[in-house]
């Protein structure tokens, strides 16, 4: 009889523990104290059994009734705190379910990559078409073809990468073009971006960089189309209102070149800012942007073009130096640094 009774209660404190958390606001936690501890509830209907004991038994059975109350009273009035607290915004330990959750951090593109397609856009506004091709190059289309014949200083071991005797990682990105007019009739208007290679590092050169070069083939191209062509180019890259000077120079792929310098865009072509000199063009309010000319006759030979009824124009600029001057980056190295702190200011 003891026994079972005491079961019975014990049976009862595990019943309210499950219960509780299944209530899930003060009504059902109020029916639940009811059914336990109300009136006509189950701990009243097993006093009923304790008022028919011996004398012998009732001492002990007493005791544990009132442990058993008071412990379900102890438990009701827990989940009652609890279930007032998520009522107040305050439940599980100050976490407010409703607050935005955490955003996963977003990378952004390299400065490089921006500058990359933001003059490759500009370009194939203008009717270009981009090629791409290998990184490693033999000797013939990187240097043999563009007019640079064994002999030519930019072969030489201190300035290219070679892989063997006559492979090496190309030095710049004309051997694409060199491969677009090998495999297609003029006319021809091809922009070719991509990494290149020099034997060479210091403070303002590194071992690699980008380069965009384009070419233009067909009839009748004078160097007046090549002046508007980069004209209009670096005016929508750089501003409306970008000033652009051409100045003679060589190279050997072309005949005649220039070299093309625009307005400074730190200093507006002042030279100076509010009376200090001006870092970016050292003063001079220019600043040299890219390299031009008509492509030279011997170029055509290489490839297979008549240079009697083909006329054309090219180009090529550093895109590390874009960046540079687009984004006001004073230091080539932060481009190859890879410090988070610069690269997220580029989102
Ligand atoms: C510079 C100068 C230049 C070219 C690149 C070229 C390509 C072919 C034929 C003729 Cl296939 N020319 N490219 C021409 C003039 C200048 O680049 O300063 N680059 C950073």
């Amino acid at each position: 009889m003891l026994k079972s009774f005491l079961e019975g209660l014990d049976g009862l404190t595990l019943e309210c523990n499950a219960r509780r958390g299944q209530a899930c606001s003060l009504k059902d936690l109020e029916a639940l104290r009811v059914d336990l501890l109300g009136r006509k509830g189950k701990l009243a209907a097993a006093m009923g059994a304790l008022a028919k004991m011996g004398p012998e038994d009732k001492p002990a059975a007493g005791k544990k009734a009132n442990e058993v109350k008071a412990a379900l009273t102890a438990m009701l009035e827990a989940r009652q705190a609890d279930l007032e607290n998520a009522a107040a915004g305050d439940s599980l330990g100050g976490f407010d379910p409703s607050l935005p959750g955490r955003r996963p951090a977003v990378g952004s593109l390299h400065p490089i990559t921006l500058a990359m397609q933001e003059i490759c856009e500009v370009l194939t506004g203008l009717g270009f078409e981009v090629v791409s091709g290998p990184e490693v190059e033999n000797d013939w289309h990187n240097f043999e073809a563009l007019n640079m014949p064994p002999d030519h200083p930019a072969r030489d071991m201190q300035d290219t990468l070679y892989i063997s005797d006559r492979v090496l990682l190309r030095t710049h990105t004309s051997p694409l073009q060199v491969r677009t007019m090998l495999s297609r009739k003029p006319p021809v208007a091809v922009i070719a971006p991509g990494k290149v290679y020099r034997r060479d590092s210091d403070l303002t050169h590194t071992p690699m960089f980008h380069q965009i070069e384009g070419l233009l083939v067909d009839k009748h191209v004078s160097m007046g189309d090549l002046r508007g062509t980069l004209t209009a180019f670096v005016r929508q890259l750089f501003g409306e209102k970008t000033d652009v000077r051409f100045r003679p120079s060589f190279f050997p792929f072309t005949e005649p070149s220039a070299e093309v310098d625009i307005s400074c865009c730190m200093c507006g072509g002042a030279g100076h800012i509010s009376g200090e000199p001006c870092r970016v063009c050292k003063r001079t309010g220019w600043v040299e942007i890219l390299g031009c000319g008509m492509v030279d006759p011997n170029v055509y030979r290489a490839v297979g073009y008549d240079p009697e009824s083909v006329t054309g124009f090219a180009f090529g600029l550093g895109v590390e130096r874009v960046a540079m001057l687009k984004y006001g980056i004073g230091d080539l190295r932060m481009l190859f640094e890879n410090d988070v702190r610069f690269l997220e200011q580029f989102s």
